[in-house]
């Protein structure tokens, strides 16, 4: 991948991370503008002679910089309460996944398919084969059906863990007895990387997340 294509966030493949990625679009544009404005007022400060010793208010002046970043705030705030609550109403039905953390690696179980509880491990550096990717393949992946909503519940067997999946807008704590639950919905099939989120330990960077979401129909066989 190029350097430029890392600088980016991951393509979304859920509505909710469409919408996220359009509120960062949103408020990148917010602090491009605050601080270009802010870097040519500084760059004119040095150059112009317009300061005065005797000059202490300007009541017209103090009033419109104070309203303006008042607006900018609020054109900040109302998409993104908007995307907080369209994140807690994401429906919480479908197929559950339950994924529980443990140091240092994940496992899952998908109870109403039946699927009993198994390990996913990352797969090693002399195991990868050509075109993986290291430190993101395991060896047995979540499977999840597209295009419809699906719960992710997580837990943990010993630590704090996070259970994350960018490009689902997905990004949940598993905390040791209890459980912490999710909705997501996939729109495409396809294969999904994500990586645990909260220090767990010394192979917390070894222990990443691979969901694979395939056609209701597959996924059901
Ligand atoms: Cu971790």
């Amino acid at each position: 991948m190029s350097f430029w294509g890392q600088l980016n966030l991951m393509d979304p493949a859920s509505p909710i991370q469409a919408e996220m990625l359009l509120f960062h679009d949103h408020a990148i544009v917010l602090l491009i503008g605050i601080f270009s404005f802010v870097a040519l007022i500084g760059v004119k400060l040095v150059f112009n002679k317009f300061s005065s010793r005797t000059m202490h208010e300007a009541q017209q002046l103090e009033t419109i910089w104070t309203i303006v970043p008042a607006l900018l705030l609020i054109w900040l705030a109302l998409p993104s309460l908007r995307l907080l609550y369209l994140l807690d109403e994401q429906s919480g039905s479908g197929i559950i996944l339950k994924s529980t953390g443990h140091q240092w690696y994940w496992s899952y179980e998908i109870p109403s398919v039946g699927l009993e509880s198994f390990d996913s491990y990352m797969v090693q550096e002399p195991d990868l084969e050509h075109g993986d990717y290291r430190l993101l393949e395991v060896d047995n992946r979540a499977a999840l059906p597209s295009h419809m909503s699906s719960t992710v519940i997580t837990t943990s067997a010993d630590v704090l863990h996070e259970w994350t999946l960018p490009s689902m807008g997905v990004k949940m704590d598993a905390v040791p007895g209890r459980l912490n639950t999710m909705g997501m919905f996939i729109e495409t099939p396809g294969i999904f990387y994500g990586q645990c989120s909260e220090i767990c330990g010394a192979n917390h960077s070894m222990k990443p997340i691979v969901v694979e979401a395939i056609d209701i129909a597959d996924f059901l066989a």
